[in-house]
């Protein structure tokens, strides 16, 4: 057996990263406080996407970390099915009194890919419980980003997280996407323009019938994709068609959901009611894995029926609801609530917005967009090098001290919510010098 050393980089095959590159010029955090992470060679880097979209509270924050601690020395593991452990259901219920009215009931997974998996399978299995078993149709969206199990990356519609796999999942169709740069650029918060390309969804409603559809799933702002605002009304429009013809509306909030936009979930941000709510990331800081999935207990009733000894539905992890996962998130649940971080976005709103905005003289931006504490800067690509420039933009940002997460030529940015106004500013400084100096 060869003998690896401890620091031999190729065995571990990284996720959605260039390997190549990324083993040739190592790039490790080895410890990180609130909005800072400490990298291997002693440096610190201010944190302007909270890790992937997740760390909403800032890094290791007491509570969090107590939490985890304790519960790892009391009760390490549950088993799952047909048993239990109280703080679970603690969660639960904390979870059910900020999620949007009616949200009465909780999955839970222990990624946002799954939470999707498995709000698909709510969505099917709902329909045929209820006697209407012809909805088998799932629809999502071009550009849209469902993690990347097979019920996601069907209905997802970025093509490369698709094009490698098969046939993926039938009866699956797209809504356009509603990225209108020629109309919409360099608009401040949700866009003018588009909200007509809900309608697309009656053309796809009449072409398959509605009585075959089950659901439509749609980020309220798409994030991976690189950060698209939804047009004004254009959410409305989803859900008075999904209502109109008997079609369940799930909201992917695996992103927007804990605080992102300045509400606890973005269906309130926008006060449009899905019937399902996917979530992940923020859930627990992005500190241990877990996803949760919201349902209306019109859903969840339609299973309660039958005798009480069976199982009412088919699905559930070894690790749903798991005891070190579950304090975790009731740490960060106490986290936010003690600092206010669900609603902090929409005070932070405003500076953010003018902050990100003044980056449009920069060399090569061809598109800003924000909305809450979410900002995307588009950069023109370089001929015939699509993706290069931003993530070289990527590179220098991190050689300069911050982080920021590139898809394409799109520059996205979340920082954690506790972010301050000083680090906003420390934040487009650091970018303002890479993109005015250094692609
Ligand atoms: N749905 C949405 C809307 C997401 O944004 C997932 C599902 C999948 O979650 P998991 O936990 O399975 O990764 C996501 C994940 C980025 C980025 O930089 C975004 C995600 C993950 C990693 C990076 O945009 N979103």
């Amino acid at each position: 057996m060869a003998n690896r050393l401890s620091n031999d980089l190729s065995a571990f095959w990284m996720p959605f990263t260039a390997n190549r590159q990324f083993k040739k010029e190592p790039r490790l955090f080895v410890g990180a406080k609130d909005m800072y992470y400490k990298t291997h060679d002693g440096r610190t880097v201010l944190d302007g996407t909270a890790g992937l979209w997740c760390v909403n509270a800032g890094h290791c924050r007491p509570k969090i970390t107590e939490a985890i601690r304790e519960q790892a020395g009391e009760l390490d593991y549950a088993p799952a099915f047909q048993l239990g452990h109280p703080k679970a259901f603690e969660l639960a219920n904390r979870l059910v009194d900020i999620a949007p009215e009616g949200m009465n009931h909780v999955l839970y997974t222990n990624s946002g890919s799954e939470s999707v998996d498995t709000a698909l399978k709510v969505a099917l299995a709902y329909h045929r419980a209820k006697g209407d078993g012809s909805r088998f149709r799932l629809i999502g969206r071009e550009r849209g980003y469902h993690g990347v199990n097979f019920g996601g990356i069907s209905v997802g519609g970025i093509v490369a997280n698709r094009k490698m796999f098969g046939t993926l999942l039938t009866g699956v169709d797209h809504l356009p996407h509603t990225h209108l740069p020629g109309k919409n650029a360099f608009t401040r918060g949700e866009p003018e323009h588009g909200a007509d390309l809900a309608s697309e969804l009656e053309r796809i409603v009449t072409l398959h019938d509605a009585s075959t559809i089950a659901a439509v799933i749609v980020e309220p702002v798409a994030g991976s994709t690189g950060v698209l605002i939804p047009p004004k009304g254009y959410l409305q429009q989803l859900r008075e068609i999904c209502t109109k013809h008997g079609i369940l509306l799930i909201f992917d909030e695996v992103i927007t959901g804990f605080g992102r936009l300045g509400t606890p979930f973005a269906a309130q941000y926008f006060d449009v009611k899905p019937d399902i709510i996917t979530t992940a990331k923020g859930l627990t800081n992005g500190v241990i894995p877990m996803g949760a999935v919201f349902v209306s207990s019109e859903i969840h009733d339609a299973f309660m029926t039958g005798p009480e000894h069976l199982i009412e539905f088919f699905h559930g992890y070894t690790y749903s609801g798991n005891p070190i996962a579950s304090a975790a998130a009731l740490g960060t649940l106490d986290t936010y609530r003690e600092e206010g971080l669900l609603t902090r976005a929409a005070e932070l709103a405003p500076y953010w917005e003018e902050a990100l905005h003044s980056m449009k003289d920069c060399p090569h931006v061809v598109d800003i967009r924000n909305i809450g504490l979410i900002g995307a800067i588009e950069l023109e690509p370089i001929a015939g090098e699509p993706t290069k420039r931003a993530f070289s933009a990527f590179l220098k940002a991190y050689e300069k001290g911050l982080l920021i997460r590139t898809t394409g030529d799109i520059i996205a940015l979340s920082p954690p919510l506790i972010i301050e106004r000083e680090q906003i500013d420390e934040l487009f400084d650091k970018l303002r010098d890479v993109l005015t100096n250094n692609i």
